[in-house]
């Protein structure tokens, strides 16, 4: 385990100590190397290892300000619990009594359904956060949950889970060997790719263009990505299902549809044929504004290209159809035998097979959508979870079933969910809110108790979740660079103890180990392990012990000693710079777990939805028809979309100063014919209102826009009160989620569609 290096000091200079890490912020998981200077524990310098055998010297910005993260003064480095309007610094045995205290009487009294999480994109990129809030939700047996899911992936998850049998076995792009790619609705420029996990996803765009392949945006917006593809088509919010059943359309009737390999793998392929027929391109070409040229262009150049793979990111999944739309992509790439083939749609091949792959609808039964609905507003639970927009009213409104009680693990929901105004008004109601967190921002300010996180440099690492969907079978795990004060749990004890709590226990029963053990057993015998034989080989439990497991018994695993020269823990850890074992594998025969074994290329939950994409079709058209010939006017009927940047992550890393500075990045973006069209200029303040609610934001025109579409970055509002954030007060940006409104969801999903809301813009 050489993962620390000590560099020969300069003359005259501090002794600087080497650490080779991954960063843990996005899926592009760059190695890093952290210079530390010894004598004060500084970070003094972040670069890229050239090395590591994954990123091989890519990094962004943001990697690069780990240290500020970590020596950030605002930062929360001790529990801290409420008094009145003040805040007390505890130990960490007070902080777990006030929990008892202010979580049993709610469940004395109204029992668990009272009480709820909410859990945040952070856990995806921790293994002792991803792993052990399952096992605080297997005590608490909370009846429902909350998170940023439904504001992200959840169509995806539902395509998934109904044509593949897992909601988390999500095809990727094998980009580093594909000819042809169409991107859609993501904006790896800026995001690093998401659900697809690649360093440098620019420098691939280049390498296919520049072996004479080809790259396709389609966006409504112009992004930083387009900037490196052969073509940017522009597309209305909201509508790429269509636009995908007419690339499907001209596929059939042109007869370019082949199976390959896949033949006797795949039901429904009769049905898609059938069901994409009335979308010709020409009949959707008013409503998603892509020329029918350009729709049977792209159809037939895609079939045509040896390889290819079309995908689709969150502009397709947090939109009014985004299961459809999350669908229809991987049908096109099926049907053009651009599946499960090199330089296709691919299944990660892992060296750790993530937990969350454990689920398979052939033996725990199709999933049943709306086996509950969400108290309040009805909304039927999908995949155990309801729109994150409800939570506000589920706290609000008095009745059987209201929560008094909620747990934040690593979220920030009074910035990241639609509606986000009535959330604020309604987390002061709590009765118990506890935060897992490691910032006093816009939600941990109505906290009872904060518990801190570690700082991105305190904690080992290794990325269980997203090598399931990386470009190869790379491995890497990192020490943390530096320790926690002394006496700090780490985060999954700090969660197995919650879960304890709300299981009705008490802190002076709480022990770790046998929770962890049986935890750990489970997993074992899901392998054919015999816990008794296994649990003796380790002295420590925990995240480490999982991702051993998890390892050995990977594809290229020892499986404990039985496979000669196979994978631990400990072999990957002895590679400070990663370990690669190869490109993406042809694996859907051997994964797919529907009930039938073979994909499902038409679930009818997901047919179901086409009479409401119609509907809208023929609405757009009625608009249309109102409108006379004058087709699509400047500044009406304007929808708003959301962007990230790549200096800035979510609402969280607004208090790096060296990320922030700079011209303002919450700005909104318009074309310039719809600025004049509603008299804002370039520079000015506009007003934009929704159905739910109205902000004031800086305008800046800009062509990168489509006509008929703005664009307001997400995670910014930090001038809250309460909140201990210097430097992101300063650029505090307005909260693009106050003008989402909160019912407004893909309806097959219940994920929030914060693209394609209807606004009005005019000058303050
Ligand atoms: N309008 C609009 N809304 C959106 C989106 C959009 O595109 N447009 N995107 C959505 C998406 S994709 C997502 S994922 C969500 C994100 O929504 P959230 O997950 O709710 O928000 P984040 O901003 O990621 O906040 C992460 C929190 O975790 C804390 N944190 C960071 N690291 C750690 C750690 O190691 N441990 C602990 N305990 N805490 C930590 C940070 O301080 C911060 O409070 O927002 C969603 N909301
Ligand atoms: N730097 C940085 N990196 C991040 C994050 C971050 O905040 N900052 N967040 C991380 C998280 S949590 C996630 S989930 C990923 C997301 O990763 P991406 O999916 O790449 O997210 P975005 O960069 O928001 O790109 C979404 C694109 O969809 C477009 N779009 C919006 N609506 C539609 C539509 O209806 N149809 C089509 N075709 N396009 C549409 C938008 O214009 C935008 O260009 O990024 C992750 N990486
Ligand atoms: S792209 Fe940036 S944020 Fe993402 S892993 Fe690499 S350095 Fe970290
Ligand atoms: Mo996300």
């Amino acid at each position: 385990m050489s993962q620390t290096t000590t560099s020969d000091a300069r003359a005259g200079e501090d002794e600087t100590t080497v650490h080779t890490v991954t960063c843990p912020l996005c899926e592009c998981m760059c190695g890093l190397q952290v210079h530390v200077r010894e004598r004060d524990q500084q970070v003094t310098l972040i670069r890229a290892d050239r090395d590591d055998v994954w990123s091989k010297g890519y990094l962004c910005p943001k990697g690069t300000t780990l240290g500020h993260l970590h020596h950030d003064p605002d930062r929360i480095r001790v529990p801290m619990v409420r008094e009145g309007t003040r805040w007390r610094e505890v130990t960490w045995d007070e902080a777990f009594d006030r929990c008892q205290a202010l979580l049993a009487p709610i469940i004395e009294r109204d029992g668990v359904k009272a009480v709820t999480a909410f859990i945040g994109n952070p856990v995806g990129h921790s293994y002792s956060l991803g792993r052990y809030a399952a096992l605080l939700m297997g005590q608490a047996k909370f009846p429902s949950i909350y998170s940023a899911g439904t504001v992200d992936q959840w169509p995806k998850n539902v395509a998934c889970v109904l044509m593949y049998g897992n909601m988390w076995m999500i095809p990727a792009p094998d980009v580093q060997r594909t000819d042809y790619l169409v991107c859609m609705g993501g904006n790896p420029q800026a995001s690093g790719g998401s659900l697809l996990a690649c360093p440098d996803m620019l420098g691939e765009l280049d390498r296919i263009r520049a072996a004479g392949g080809r790259v396709v945006v389609i966006d409504p917006r112009r992004t930083g990505t387009a900037d490196h593809a052969d073509e940017w088509v522009p597309i209305l919010p909201g509508t790429d299902a269509a636009f995908l059943l007419a690339m499907l359309q001209v596929i059939f009737a042109e007869g370019l549809d082949t199976l390959g390999d896949l033949a006797d793998a795949v039901n429904g392929f009769e049905a898609v044929r059938e069901l994409c027929a009335e979308f010709t391109p020409e009949s959707v070409e008013t409503f998603t504004r892509v020329p029918a040229e350009t729709t049977r262009r792209i159809a037939r150049e895609f079939a045509a290209a040896p390889t290819g793979a079309v995908y689709g990111r969150i502009g397709l999944c947090n939109q009014e159809f985004g299961t459809m739309a999350s669908w229809l992509v991987d049908v096109v790439n099926i049907v053009v035998g651009k599946f499960d083939t090199v330089g296709g749609m691919m299944f990660g091949n892992p060296v750790n097979w993530p937990l969350a792959w454990m689920a398979s609808t052939a033996r725990d039964g199709e999933p049943q959508f709306g086996r509950w609905k969400s108290r309040v507003r009805g909304a039927p639970e999908i995949l155990g979870q309801v729109p994150a927009s409800c939570l506000a009213e589920e706290i609000a409104a008095p009745g059987d079933g209201q929560i008094k009680g909620l747990i934040t693990i690593a979220s920030n929901p009074a910035i990241s969910v639609p509606d986000s105004a009535r959330l604020e008004e309604a987390l002061p109601l709590l009765e118990c809110m506890i935060s897992l967190d490691n910032h006093l921002n816009e939600t941990t300010r109505f906290a009872d108790v904060i518990l801190p996180g570690p700082s991105p440099l305190e904690t080992p690492h290794y990325d269980e979740l997203i090598w399931g969907w990386a470009a190869r079978s790379a491995a890497n795990w990192s020490p943390a660079v530096f320790e926690r004060p002394e006496g700090t749990p780490e985060e999954w004890e700090i969660l197995a103890r919650l879960g304890w709590l709300c299981a009705g226990n008490t802190n002076d029963t709480f022990d770790v180990k046998p929770l962890d053990d049986g935890f750990f057993s489970a997993l074992c015998r899901y392998k054919g392990l015999d816990p008794d034989e296994i649990l003796p080989l380790y002295d420590e439990g925990g995240p480490d012990r999982m991702v051993d497991l998890t390892i050995r018994t990977g594809p290229f695993g020892d499986w404990y000693e039985t496979v000669p020269d196979g994978l631990t823990l400990e072999s990957v850890k002895a590679q400070p710079h990663g370990i690669d074992m190869g490109p993406m594998i042809p694996r859907a025969r051997e994964l797919v777990c529907t009930p039938s074994g073979r994909i499902e290329l038409a679930p009818p939950y997901i047919v179901g939805d086409l009479p409401r994409l119609r509907q809208r079709m023929a609405e757009a058209d009625d608009r249309r028809a109102t409108a006379g010939d004058r087709g699509p006017t400047a500044g009406e009927d304007l929808v708003l979309v959301s962007r990230r940047h790549i200096r800035s992550k979510n609402s969280w890393m607004h208090n790096v100063k060296v990320l922030v500075k700079g011209k303002d990045r919450c700005t909104l973006l318009i074309h310039p014919a719809d600025a004049s069209a509603c008299r804002v200029l370039d520079g000015s303040l506009a007003r934009v209102s929704s159905e739910a609610g109205s902000i004031e934001v800086p305008v800046e025109v800009s062509d990168e826009m489509m006509p008929g579409v703005v664009c307001l970055p997400h995670g910014w509002g930090h001038d809250k009160p309460g909140t201990r954030q210097s430097v992101a007060r300063e650029h505090a940006g307005v909260n693009n989620n106050l003008l989402a409104p909160g019912h407004f969801v893909d309806e097959l999903s219940g994920n929030a569609a914060v693209n394609g809301i209807p606004v009005v813009v005019a000058p303050a």
